[in-house]
């Protein structure tokens, strides 16, 4: 088993053995299947989220130049889509070559990203968890040059708000004076419209839902009978995040043979495999303060609401 699988097979066992709630962790959704999947919703009329990010940032890029310390290298957590950071890369490679670092664990989408950009900016590509990477990157930085750091798409809503903040905190702590933070982050917004970005009627959702099923049949030598769950996406109110679940549609018993796991189902039981938190603009600034950052802007899509902030450290 490769070591990659093996730690999948480790968190499978964890995150369906647990005798509360069964959680899959939603970093698994991305493998090649996953990945082309998403991409797909990101077409969706009804997930208005990617195609708002890329509106806001086709915005601020020429204004970002303005509004930091001309940095010498970008450092992306995730390794992003092409054409999002390609558009603040030019901008800022206007006034000085730079370094481009994409952070992710998949090299597979570190190779796609390096071959879209490499032609706007040197790219160091860092095959690593965020924080690991980012510690990494740093450690290159050269003569006190300032870097901005992009964690775009919202992926932050993934974390709790705890986590959220503690993630934010972790990011400062890795950053001097003159460094900066560009976060996007997905508003609050009429419940019917949320509830449709996560469970569009061409269910193409669901497929990326129970992909994370299917992969684990591929990769941990499973057994899930994928037509006996169903995909379903809540709006929990109180923590303000849409949830999806894996519904178990039958009582029934699963084998995971890579990960030694005999795993029981009850009807009706679910498997919790991705929270999307919803932000509102304030919100993000208070966050921004209480992780030690000052917010220096804040740009806003009115048709999708969907925020990216600058944080300056
Ligand atoms: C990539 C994490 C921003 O939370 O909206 C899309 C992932 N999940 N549809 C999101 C996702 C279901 C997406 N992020």
């Amino acid at each position: 088993m490769s070591p990659e699988s093996s730690s999948f097979a480790r968190d499978v066992r964890e995150a369906l053995s647990r005798p509360e709630h069964k959680q899959l962790p939603c970093q698994y959704f991305y493998d090649d299947v996953g990945t082309a999947l998403f991409q797909a919703i990101a077409l969706l009329p009804e997930y208005g989220l990617t195609r708002a990010d890329m509106r806001v940032i086709r915005r601020l890029a020429p204004e970002l130049p303005a509004c930091l310390p001309a940095p010498a290298a970008v450092v992306e957590l995730g390794s992003g889509d092409g054409s999002k950071t390609r558009r603040i890369l030019e901008e800022l490679a206007r006034r000085q070559p730079l370094t481009y670092c994409p952070i992710d664990l998949s090299a597979s989408a570190l190779a796609h990203c390096a071959r879209e950009l490499s032609a706007v900016a040197e790219v160091r590509p860092i095959e690593a968890s965020y924080l690991d990477g980012l510690r990494h990157a740093v450690c290159q930085r050269r003569g006190g040059q300032p870097l901005l750091v992009l964690f775009l798409g919202g992926t932050i809503g993934n974390f709790d708000r705890t986590a959220a903040c503690d993630f934010l905190r972790g990011v400062r702590a890795c950053l001097l004076p003159g460094d900066a933070l560009l976060l996007g982050t997905d508003l609050v917004k009429p419940v019917h419209r949320m509830l449709l970005a996560y469970d569009d009627p061409a269910g193409v959702t669901a497929a990326f839902n129970l992909n994370l099923l299917a992969r684990i049949n591929r990769e941990l030598d499973g057994d899930f009978v994928l037509r006996q769950f169903a995909h379903e996406a809540r709006w929990n109110a109180h923590h303000r995040r849409v949830e999806m679940h894996l519904r178990s549609l039958v009582a029934q018993t699963a084998f995971i043979r890579a990960a030694d796991l005999e795993c029981e189902f009850r009807e009706d039981e679910t498997i919790w495999t991705e929270s999307c938190h919803k932000f509102d603009a304030g919100e993000v600034r208070q966050m921004a303060v209480e992780a030690d950052f000052a917010c220096a802007a804040q740009w806003i899509d009115e048709t999708w609401p969907f925020a990216e902030s600058l944080l300056l450290a």
